[in-house]
């Protein structure tokens, strides 16, 4: 199978008309473009990966096994089957045989012999063995919680807990966050649609605009990158006039706790000591649960049924969302909407696609990305950006939107 035509449609290989340097971005832009397009891009920041794609069975298959050996603390195969499953989404066509990906990057070894299982007989028995694990199944329902990272859970596993019912034993134990998790947890595992997040955008404008009636407000995440569905609605927050932003996340979320629209926060104030790290951000943060009132109470789902007189409590008119909001500076903005689009893999983890263009800045330009800008280690300077394509740019990389990045 000639797969050149693939790989140069995903490899962005192609230079930029506005500046030399915008080329494949790493040393290998130096080889000629018959050798880059028989070549997947080593980061998937240089590589279009679309919302839907042809392989979800196989990707699905290699992201649990991603999921397994981050549960079980390695990273290096978390890492193996992760960028796997994230070239396989740029394939335009359904797999038919494993032949198919021996020439792309990631897709060999452990990765192949579980493509190759799915194809032939339509089921990896290792990854029915992980689905099947009392350990994958305990730490999906415990990491689901708010509040609890893979450490956390890893912990509790080792002390016996293997559900949310073990957790009454030490309630006491738990921090404020875990609580409201574990108190809120089935309305937090079902999905928040697109319409839910509209909703919740309109409660939060509603609330800051009262105090700074221009501040600026942008549905980050996944929604951002086009999906219907999230775990959570992301906002950023920014003004020109930087001191408009001074105490504004405070009022806003006192406003709406007054309004009885929310059930817990925690608000982690700017921190400064994250300029050039590459790993860390350091905005201020409200790390919320909201209660989202019902889209049209009077046509709730049970209206005009009849309901057996089981359950004595008040039907509810609200639905626990989770709700991150992050304030960020102006000059701060482009790089902080860059990181809180994403994409993310798993909650506890950076997310792929930024810890992707992350490693790729560090190792093939020498520059520290994070949500607050871009370094140059080399030449120890800043570079200011006011938007995502600047971003891209300052990075020799071609411009991917939102919806191509999820990685
Ligand atoms: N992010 C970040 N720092 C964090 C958490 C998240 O920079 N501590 C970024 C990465 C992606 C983005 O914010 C949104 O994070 P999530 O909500 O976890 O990911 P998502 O892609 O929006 O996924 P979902 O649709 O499930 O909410
Ligand atoms: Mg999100």
């Amino acid at each position: 199978l000639d797969i050149s035509w693939f790989t140069e449609s995903m490899s962005l290989g192609k230079p930029l008309k506005v500046e030399p340097r915008h080329c494949l971005g790493d040393s290998s832009s130096s080889v000629s473009s018959d050798k880059a397009t028989q070549e997947t891009p080593s980061y998937a920041c240089q590589r279009r990966t679309p919302l839907h794609h042809h392989n979800k069975e196989i990707v699905d298959a290699l992201q649990i096994l991603a999921l397994s050996a981050s549960f079980q603390g390695s990273e290096a195969r978390y890492l193996g089957f992760t960028r796997a499953a994230s070239v396989l989404k740029c394939l335009p066509f359904t797999l038919q045989s494993a032949e198919e990906v021996k020439d792309l990057q990631f897709c060999g070894g452990h990765s192949k012999t579980v493509i190759q299982e799915i194809l032939e007989d339509r089921v990896c028995r290792e990854v029915e063995m992980v689905k099947n694990s009392e350990h994958y199944q305990s730490m999906k329902v415990l990491t689901g919680i708010f509040g609890v990272g893979i450490r956390t859970a890893d912990k509790w596993y080792r002390d016996g807990i293997r559900s949310l019912s073990d957790l009454n034993e030490i309630e006491g134990k738990l921090t404020g966050e875990q609580k409201a998790g574990l108190l809120h947890y089935t309305d937090l595992q079902q999905p928040v649609t697109r319409d839910e997040a509209e909703r919740v955008e309109q409660l939060v404008k509603g609330a800051l605009q009262s105090f700074v009636p221009d501040v600026q407000v942008t549905m980050t995440g996944g929604f951002r990158r086009g999906k219907q569905e999230g775990h959570d609605v992301d906002f950023l927050i920014t003004h020109p006039n930087e001191e408009a932003l001074n105490g504004l996340l405070r009022k806003a979320v006192a406003w709406l706790d007054s309004k009885g629209s929310i059930l817990y926060h925690h608000i982690k104030g700017r921190s400064h000591n994250f300029a050039r790290s590459s790993t860390m951000d350091g905005h201020e943060t409200c790390y919320a649960i909201f209660a989202l009132p019902n889209a049209c109470p009077e046509k709730s789902p049970d209206a005009g049924t009849i309901q057996p007189d089981l359950d004595k409590s008040p039907p509810r008119n609200w639905k626990a969302v989770r709700v991150d909001l992050v304030v960020a500076p102006y000059s701060e903005y482009s790089y902080a909407l860059l990181g809180w689009t994403g994409s993310k893999f798993f909650y506890p983890l950076l997310q792929h696609f930024e810890r992707e263009l992350r490693r790729f800045s560090l190792q093939v330009k020498k520059m520290s990305l994070n949500s607050h800008g871009l370094f140059d280690i080399e030449k120890k300077c800043h570079y200011p950006a006011t938007s995502e394509e600047e971003i891209f740019a300052h990075l020799g990389l071609l411009y991917l939107t939102p919806s191509e990045r999820n990685a």
